[in-house]
């Protein structure tokens, strides 16, 4: 048994430490565990952390570069990229050229990247899915601080008296450091938590208000907030005197705005009562941390809404002090180290922008030759240049933007009009890597060495433990090798990660002497062996300790040119709903517990798959019942943009009015469930970042002739079929089908697309009153797979998934096809919990059995002992199962 290695978590802006030990490196099998040193999790995990070893999978790997669709060698690609990039450049100059890039490349990937782009070849033509991300709050920051500094730490969390949440879904998405303010909370009763969200989220759970605003008011709600503070004098007129600018200003427009309270909950759609609590308790709560994220950014207004958050902070001097400050939390594991590089097109490099001081700075420590001296387009834009034909080469390193872009169908037509795209990705199959027409396989999170910044920006490394499969490479080396081509050998010529680092740190030091946040002057030199031992650590981390504050923003000085904050007068409120879209419903959009954007990776971890195997829309039992829609019904999403087929999920929860569609299905995984492809890319005028909370849609049952489900051992093709939708199981694969037309011979059809081989052995029963057929394929005494169809009821899958595990009894066969499981407690339900696998029907009949608490539920089934995500769904379960048994 080797060492442990510590790293991090490649997912969330938690940015976990995580422990591997590698059991058997050749089949790639290794233990996950959190590591307690780590400050940002002390030990604890997620499910989707805990589940990281049923990815590191070479399944689905890409292992060569390819040329075309034909394999090739690492020196004919280089090669190939570097011709064609050159080409354009010498046809059409840099302007042509684009890349797209990702808060999941590691800082040393990130900064080559950036220093290749902004330096060498001379366009500024390089975004990132940060743009779809953090670029509200980055503009945000920089207005108001004169920096991107995002002033919270984990620990103010844990120590404020007021937490409140706004268009975060923390415990879904952070939910480690939901974990932390859980637990924090039952330490102090007194906390308070306000969550501020249109949807009942999971996050919810913790909170003693919840305000379930209409989309898009947060300007309003904060606004009214300012004006509020103003009128229960709770400004601090000492900082704002010496620290802050345009306070009169910011003060007016909130007045202009919001001044009338009642006024304000009628148009956030809440309850003058709650709203006066929330008022309330903001206004007499000096520790008060606001912590926001996509439902502020993703917005026309997202620059605004976080400004209407800080100007509360300011106003009031809360920030920089422990327990208080706005929290901007980063989404993927590296969004922060991205900043850091400037991976923004409107950014030039270590928190310096286009400035004529900047720019000659950068020039002269990279020695570039082509700096450039100005920002390049914005992601939307960038697509738009890719689809008009005047971006010709494109690059995109560790994103799907098929997937994730608004606009989605649009951005990958425009991907394969391009004459050349190169997508780097560690994944063969994703909608973009299919687009490309070079691929290039870049190293796993396994066999990854670097560092990321999470959200409270605190530097990790991130360390390999299993050797590069394959021919791939880490995407730092691909990038330098591309660039030696190109004739920038002398710039490019590392020969280890941490000789970028040093570079990347010294450059934050560069001619900085206190002026930027973001320097790591005391990393500069570090040897090789100090940058694999590194600990976790945040920045600032300057060379001379003297004179710098513990915290930025602690002594009051801030990054503008007279050292002073500036609060920003907030004007517009977002969503305004136009006549002609005032019939639809409004589509909002996000995440699931278990599965990671695309799901590339996640969907790799069977058990991660089984919380929602399919993709959902949510909407309320009255939208529903207006369009005679039922639950588990398929639906058809539809906007100006195009259509999606998603499944039906009535909760009690949902507004009227509002519909909301995770984000995580692609073309590979469900037929016609990108959602972004319906969403338009309306963006913020000053960050560039689009609105993906409130796309207007009709909602239509899809009306299925049939439906059923196909539990098989290995892949197989469902495509013809109107609808379908597959996920990996522990044996093999599920698929989701249903047609608007009938099948006359299912067992001919059956048969083809399991492809029949000699010695199977099938069973099938036909109901053709009831439209039921069910057939089973046994090889060698084991299902091999099962197909269950009806044009009504379709029995649970879970006990069906459960057979294929040992040989098939003769009563098992009979269960089959009878479509009842043998015993009542082979029936384990819908799965809630993922990391101990207990389903709905379990904890039911655990309840029933007298387990009267989350923790006695835990006791007997396990359920919830792990990550502790699936507690607030035990309660409901909970109230559910008890307030039926108390009504009869
Ligand atoms: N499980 C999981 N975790 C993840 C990710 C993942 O894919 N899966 N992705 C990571 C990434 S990159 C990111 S950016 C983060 C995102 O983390 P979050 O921002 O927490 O996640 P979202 O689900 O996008 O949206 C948050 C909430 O905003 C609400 N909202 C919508 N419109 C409005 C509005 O107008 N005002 C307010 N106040 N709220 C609104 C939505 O209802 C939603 O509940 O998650 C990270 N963590
Ligand atoms: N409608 C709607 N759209 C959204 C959002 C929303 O809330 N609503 N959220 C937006 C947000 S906040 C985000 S962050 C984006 C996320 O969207 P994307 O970034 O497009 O999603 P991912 O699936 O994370 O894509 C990462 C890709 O990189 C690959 N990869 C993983 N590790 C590596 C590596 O080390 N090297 C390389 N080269 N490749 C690697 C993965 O296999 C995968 O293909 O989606 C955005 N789109
Ligand atoms: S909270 Fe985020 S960083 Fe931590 S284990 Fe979960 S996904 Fe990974
Ligand atoms: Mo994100």
């Amino acid at each position: 048994m080797s060492a442990v290695v510590s790293t991090a978590c490649p997912y969330c802006g938690v940015g976990c430490g995580v422990n591997v030990r590698v059991q058997d490196a050749d089949e790639r099998v290794i233990q996950i565990s959190g590591d307690s040193g780590h400050p940002a999790n002390r030990g604890r995990l997620c499910g989707k952390g805990l589940a990281l070893a049923d990815t590191v999978t070479l399944e689905g790997r890409l292992l060569r570069p390819l040329i075309g669709e034909r394999e090739t060698d690492w020196s004919t690609a280089l090669d190939e990229v570097a011709s064609r990039l050159q080409q354009v450049l010498d046809e059409h100059g840099p302007e042509a050229i684009g890349f797209y890039l990702s808060g999941q490349m590691l800082t040393e990937d990130y900064y080559v990247a950036n220093k290749l782009c902004k330096g060498f070849i001379g366009t500024a033509n390089v975004d990132t899915n940060s743009r779809l991300c953090m670029a509200s709050s980055v503009a945000g920051h920089k207005k108001a601080f004169g920096s991107d500094t995002v002033p919270v730490r984990y620990e103010d969390l844990e120590s404020a008296d007021l937490v409140v949440l706004v268009g975060s879904n923390l415990a879904w998405c952070h939910p480690v450091l939901y974990q932390r303010l859980r637990e924090a909370k039952a330490q102090r009763p007194d906390m308070r938590i306000v969550v501020i969200d249109p949807r009942v989220t999971d996050t919810v759970d913790i909170a003693d208000l919840h305000l379930a605003i209409a989309p898009g008011s947060d300007t309003l709600l904060f606004n009214g907030a300012l004006h509020q503070l103003r009128l229960h004098a709770q400004a601090d007129y000492v900082f704002l005197e010496q620290h802050v600018d345009g306070f009169s200003e910011a003060l007016n427009a909130a007045e202009r705005m919001a001044a009338d309270p009642v006024a304000v909950a009628q148009a956030c759609g809440v309850s003058v009562d709650a709203l006066a609590r929330f008022y309330q308790w903001f206004c007499y709560t000096e520790k008060t941390v606001t912590v926001y994220s996509q439902g502020v950014n993703q917005s026309t207004i997202g620059t605004e809404k976080v400004l209407s958050i800080i100007n509360c902070h300011l106003f009031t001097g809360r920030i920089g002090k422990p327990g208080m400050g706005p929290f901007s939390v980063t989404g993927q594991p590296n969004a922060m180290g991205g900043r850091e590089v400037g991976g923004l097109a409107n950014q030039l490099a270590a928190h310096m922008d286009f400035d004529a001081d900047s720019v000659d700075r950068v020039a002269r420590f990279w020695k570039a030759p082509n700096i450039v001296s100005k920002p390049g387009l914005k992601a939307v834009d960038l697509f738009q240049a890719v689809a008009d034909g005047r971006i010709k080469f494109l690059w995109i390193i560790a994103t799907n933007p098929a997937v994730s872009m608004p606009e989605a169908a649009r951005v990958a037509e425009a991907i394969a009009s391009c004459p050349t795209v190169v997508v780097s990705d560690c994944i063969k199959d994703t909608d973009t890597v299919r687009l490309a027409k070079i691929k290039l396989p870049a190293t796993a999170w396994a066999e990854k060495s670097g560092t990321v910044t999470n959200s409270e920006r605190c530097i990790s490394r991130q360390r390999a433990f299993l050797p590069a499969p394959g021919e791939a490479k880490p995407d730092w080396w691909i990038i330098c090798e591309v660039a030696k081509r190109l004739g920038f050998a002398e710039a490019f010529s590392y020969q280890h990660e941490a000789e970028i680092f040093r570079e990347h740190a010294r450059l934050s030091a560069f001619e900085n002497f206190g002026r930027r946040d973001f320097d790591l002057g005391a990393l500069a030199v570090i040897s090789e062996l100090e940058y694999q031992q590194l600990p976790p650590q945040r920045w600032p981390l300057r060379a001379t300790k003297a004179k710098q504050p513990k915290e930025l923003f602690e002594d009051g000085r801030f990054f503008t040119a007279n050292g002073k904050a500036r609060m920003h007068p907030v004007v517009n409120v977002g969503c305004a709903v136009s006549a002609s879209d005032a019939q639809m419903l409004r589509l909002n959009t996000g995440r699931s517990r278990d599965q990671w954007h695309t799901m590339t990776r996640t969907a790799l971890a069977s058990r991660l798959n089984q919380y929602r195997p399919e993709p959902t829309l949510t909407l309320s039992a009255f939208d529903a019942a207006s369009r005679g829609i039922a639950h588990g019904d398929l639906v058809q999403v539809r906007s100006v943009n195009g259509a999606a087929i998603l499944r039906a999920e009535i909760a009690e929860a949902q507004r009227p009015g509002q519909v909301f569609a995770p984000i995580h299905w692609s073309d590979t995984y469900s037929v016609n469930a990108v959602i972004s492809a319906l969403v338009t890319a309306n963006t913020d005028p000053i960050s560039g970042q689009p609105e993906l909370k409130a796309m207007p849609v009709d909602v239509q049952k899809w009306p299925a002739r049939w439906q059923g489900f196909l539990l098989t051992r290995e892949a197989c093709d469902v495509r013809p079929f109107g609808y379908w939708s597959r996920s990996k199981t522990a044996h093999g694969w599920r698929y989701e089908i249903a047609g608007q037309q009938a099948v006359t011979d299912w067992s001919a059809l059956a048969k083809t697309l399991l492809c029949e081989r000699r010695g199977d052995q099938w069973l099938a029963f036909h109901e053709a009153s009831s439209g039921s057929y069910r057939a089973m394929c046994v090889r060698e005494g084991y299902l091999q797979a099962a197909l269950i169809i009806s044009s009504g009821a379709l029995p649970e899958r879970d006990w069906l998934l459960a057979l294929f595990a040992e040989p098939l009894s003769n009563e098992e066969r009979l269960a089959l096809l009878a479509a009842r499981p043998l015993r009542a407690q082979n029936q384990t339900g819908r799965c809630v919990c993922s990391c101990m696998q207990v389903g709905e029907q379990t904890i039911r009949r655990a309840i029933a059995d007298g387990a009267d608490s989350v923790t006695a539920i835990g006791q007997c089934t396990q359920a919830g002992t792990q990550c502790g995500s699936c507690v607030p769904e035990l309660k409901r379960l909970l109230h559910s199962a008890l307030s039926s048994a108390s009504q009869t």
